[in-house]
């Protein structure tokens, strides 16, 4: 029996097979929970209710975080199946294309900084309170992904690292304000993959090769490794663990200089 049989978990953010949420799904599939998905727009709908159908779930929502109709529709409608919920997975973010390519003062603009933090931290704490009467009492979990950009400058990142600072913030604000509910709040902080997300960022592929030669382990990792982690933290094998920021990177944040061997 898998680590997580009799969870059930609300995943977003699957947009492809390559979406960190696609990892997370099918180690939390293997490991035995039921699982729910929300897609953003019409133009994902068709794709995750069959990634759903491949991970046994039946249980697709539409769910843009911008709209406040939309994320209470989905835990009424949630609730028509699942008299609770175990875990939800937070794996989306966006800032517009324009905020993630240039020098940082000069490019950043007020609309680029609120659509950033609305989506890719504010969501959080907005589905939190939307679920958090289906969540109570049942030792559940909320789970978001960070990057490494919320605590360090790195090239182009700009503005969303400010929104990951955010959310690490809203974790632990959050693990604080829902811990005597039984709930656990925690963050995976991932090493960069290639996603859709990803591959819409210039000069990503380049950022990928430096990263896999700076880091401990010489390489990337994967959204296998990110899936694995994310299962055990909504697992009450993480029984012990909230408002924390878990690295899945291989080691890189833990250099100054992590190899001499390509400089
Ligand atoms: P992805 O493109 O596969 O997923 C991003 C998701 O965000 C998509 O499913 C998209 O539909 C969703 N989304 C965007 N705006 C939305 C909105 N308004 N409402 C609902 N959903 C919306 O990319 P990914 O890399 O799997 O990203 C998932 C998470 O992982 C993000 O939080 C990202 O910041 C984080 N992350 C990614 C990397 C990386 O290198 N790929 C590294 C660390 C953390
Ligand atoms: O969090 C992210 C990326 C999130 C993201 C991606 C896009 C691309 C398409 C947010 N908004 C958008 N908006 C779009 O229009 N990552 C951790 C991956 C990532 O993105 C970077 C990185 C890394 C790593 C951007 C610049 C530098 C490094």
């Amino acid at each position: 029996m898998g680590f997580l049989a009799g969870k059930r978990i609300l995943i977003l953010g699957v947009a492809s097979k390559l979406s960190i949420a696609s990892g997370i799904a099918a180690a939390m599939h293997r490991e035995g929970a039921e699982l729910a998905f929300t897609y953003q727009n019409e133009k994902l709908k068709d794709r995750v209710i069959k990634f759903a159908e491949g991970w046994g779930s039946e249980l697709v929502y539409p769910c843009d975080v911008t709209e406040d109709q939309q994320i209470s529709d989905l835990f009424s409608g949630l609730s028509e199946s699942w008299d609770g919920i175990d875990g939800i997975v937070h794996c989306l973010a966006y800032a517009p294309a324009h905020e993630l390519h240039g020098n940082y003062v000069d490019i950043t603009t007020r609309e680029g900084f609120l659509t950033a933090h609305e989506i890719s931290s504010y969501s959080f704490v907005a589905l939190a309170q939307a679920g958090k009467e289906l969540m109570a009492g049942r030792n559940g979990s909320l789970l978001t992904l960070s990057y490494l950009g919320a605590m360090r400058s790195l090239p182009n990142y700009n503005v969303m690292g400010l929104a990951k600072a955010s959310l690490e913030a809203n974790v632990r604000y959050m693990a604080a304000s829902l811990g005597p509910d039984g709930t656990r709040v925690n963050a995976i902080s991932a090493g960069p993959i290639k996603t859709l997300a990803a591959a819409g960022i210039k000069s990503f592929r380049k950022m990928l090769e430096y990263n896999a030669g700076q880091t401990p382990l010489r390489r990337n990792v994967t959204i296998e490794e990110v899936g694995n982690a994310a299962a055990f933290l909504c697992s009450d094998l993480a029984s012990g663990i909230s408002g924390e920021i878990l690295y899945v990177d291989g080691g890189f944040n833990t250099t100054a200089m992590g190899s001499l061997e390509q400089a």
